[in-house]
């Protein structure tokens, strides 16, 4: 199978974790995609589209040897987990304590995807950027690391799906100040760890997990041109047409 994905490792992707825990991350082929490259002006030679295969033209993106096409992280994730080989689930049997990851996995995604827009925000010119927003994220964000503060449980064993989106909504917010260097108005140099010891310890344990090693911080190595990329994408679409 081929992941679309955007290879920043200086972050956490959620679905590489997946991915290793589940024992599938050899059978994965990595295609890298840099889905805002498309729209930024100095790089327009660069075509690095997978709309073909996915309308919203978003990675993460998954496709299957068959053609068949998964997306959305949350899609993906649920793929790899309930298609492992290693015995680690990380979606809970039905109860109490798949609703709490689920919970805590739409709350993750949430806050990613919300510092995202505030790291877009940030790319319009300074003038134009619009505090109010700011105002209104940021509160999620912090009450959102408060909860997962009281509701983080520590232990090898204990790793969920949940947690596996902590670790990139975390590691994102790092990322953000490190690398667009956002010029964030209200929270320039917001730090999860201080003041939620809990977190913090469960940070420092779990970024030892061999799912994360495998990739945080170790540069991308492979071919991560848009030709590369154009050549997957149609490997993709004759796939879908053997299997018609
Ligand atoms: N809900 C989606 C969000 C994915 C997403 O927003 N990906 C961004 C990169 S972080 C993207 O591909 N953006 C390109 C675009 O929106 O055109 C998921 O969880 O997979």
């Amino acid at each position: 199978m081929k992941l679309f994905y955007s290879p920043f490792h200086t972050f956490i992707h959620k679905v590489l974790v997946t991915a290793h825990e589940a024992g599938l991350w050899d059978e994965i082929e990595f295609v890298p995609t840099y889905p805002f490259k498309n729209r930024q002006g100095e790089d327009q030679d660069d075509n690095y589209t997978i709309a073909a295969l996915n309308p919203l033209d978003k990675v993460p993106t998954l496709a299957l040897d068959s053609g068949q096409v998964v997306f959305g992280s949350q899609s993906i994730v649920e793929y790899l987990d309930t298609n492992g080989t290693s015995g680690h689930r990380l979606f809970p049997a039905s109860g109490p304590a798949r609703w709490d990851a689920l919970s805590r996995l739409a709350l993750c995604d949430t806050m990613f995807e919300m510092t995202v827009m505030m790291v877009m925000e940030g790319w319009n010119p300074e003038a134009e950027q619009r505090l109010p927003y700011y105002e209104w994220i940021w509160p999620k964000i912090i009450r959102g690391m408060d909860s997962l503060e009281q509701r983080c449980k520590r232990g090898f064993d204990s790793f969920d799906i949940g947690q596996a989106s902590a670790l990139h909504a975390i590691s994102y917010l790092y990322f953000r100040a490190n690398f667009y260097d956002a010029k964030d108005p209200l929270y320039p140099d917001f730090d999860f760890a201080e003041g939620r010891p809990n977190l913090k310890a469960w940070w420092e344990e779990t970024i030892q997990r061999p799912s994360v090693t495998s990739h945080y911080n170790k540069d991308f190595e492979g071919d991560d041109s848009a030709e590369f990329c154009q050549a997957k994408v149609q490997e993709v679409l004759v796939a879908q047409r053997t299997s018609e």
